[in-house]
């Protein structure tokens, strides 16, 4: 496909000639038609990213858990409570349960679907930073939610061998009325073991993003097997380890359990546009040293540029100049006006 020729190119132009120099045109077709793809991993993670950053989550797991993951047996992760995993750290979850004491926790001993998700890891290693930077993250982004995307929040989810399938849901929680076809969210997975049906693959219900709401009760669930009770459109994605897999936040997902020993391991970086709530609140704990060694760009992603949220009106007037200052760097660099009145997508 040829590039936008326009003397004054939009974003929009601007975005297309960066996926044309990426040669990554066919999975932004993908992408618009079936609501997720799979960019493989020469193109998605060169460099031995996806080594380098499947260590470091070994590392943060063990520096949380206290124990080194079993990598190859998934035993420190297989069929996971409800209680071990999600939103806590390993100590809250163990106090949580000492709290609950043992007959309600009982009511946690099923078994999750969701494996140990460890959230917030920006700060835990300087590869997340570069995976957030990568281009090719950037530019389908970008395509989604315009130069002024930021990150919502990156997590780790970490999975061992378990037995409940993860229910369909879109990443959008919002009634059905505010569903729109333009993506408010996107998801940018990087997938860091394979992925197919045995080993816990991401089910997604192709096309999905065009129907501009919620799955509901039934047709949530994702059938373990052909045939078995649940929506009958889901499908696994197979990807290779070192994709990345990104979906539009409109599209029917969950996840298949994992047959398969072992772990199944990836990076969510859950990408807002910069008028949304995010998930985790970095604009006031970024060091400055971590602006400093990259572009403008890590500004605008780790929620610099949002004036919004101040506490009275001299915090508001400080708060705009900050913002201020990281969206005019970020214009120069990129020759992009990207807020507020560029175009539709922005
Ligand atoms: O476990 C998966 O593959 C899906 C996770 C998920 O729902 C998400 O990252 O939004
Ligand atoms: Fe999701």
């Amino acid at each position: 496909m040829a590039e936008a020729a326009t003397e004054t190119p939009t974003s929009r132009d601007r975005i297309w000639n960066e996926i044309v120099r990426l040669g990554i045109e066919e999975y932004i077709a993908d992408l618009d038609a079936n609501g997720y793809t799979v960019i493989p991993p020469e193109i998605a993670m060169p460099k031995g990213l996806a080594e380098r950053m499947l260590q470091a989550c070994l590392d943060v797991a063990e520096r949380r858990n206290g124990e080194r993951p079993d990598f190859e047996g998934g035993s420190t992760h297989a069929s996971m409570t409800p209680y071990q995993s999600g939103f806590d750290s390993f100590q809250t979850r163990r106090d949580r349960k000492l709290k609950l004491g043992l007959e309600k926790a009982a009511a946690y001993d099923a078994d999750s679907p969701h494996g140990d998700l460890m959230n917030s890891i920006l700060f835990e290693d300087a590869v997340f930073e570069e995976g957030l930077m990568n281009p090719v993250l950037l530019a389908i982004a970008t395509y989604m939610c315009g130069y002024s995307v930021t990150l919502s929040s990156m997590g780790c989810w970490m999975r061992g061998p378990n037995r409940s399938t993860f229910n369909l849901h879109t990443d959008m929680s919002v009634p059905d009325e505010l569903l729109g076809p333009f993506p408010f969210v996107c998801q940018c997975t990087y997938v860091l073991t394979d992925f197919d049906r045995e080993k816990g693959a991401t089910a997604f219900v192709p096309g999905s993003h065009k129907w501009c709401r919620q799955p509901v009760g039934d047709e949530c669930i994702v059938p373990a097997n052909p045939g078995d009770f649940g929506n009958p459109a889901v499908v696994p994605v197979e990807a290779k380890a070192g994709s990345l897999l990104i979906w539009h936040g409109n599209t029917w997902h969950g996840a298949y359990n994992r047959r398969a020993p072992g772990l199944r391991v990836s990076v969510a970086n859950y990408m807002a546009r910069d008028f949304m709530r995010t998930q985790e609140d970095l604009r006031d704990i970024i060091p400055q040293e971590m602006l400093d060694r990259h572009p403008p760009r890590f500004g605008i992603l780790t929620q610099q540029g949002v004036a919004a949220g101040y506490r009275n009106q001299d915090d508001g007037w400080d708060k705009d100049a900050r913002a201020e200052k990281h969206n005019a760097a970020y214009a120069k660099e990129s020759g992009v006006r990207f807020r507020p009145k560029d175009d539709v997508y922005n």
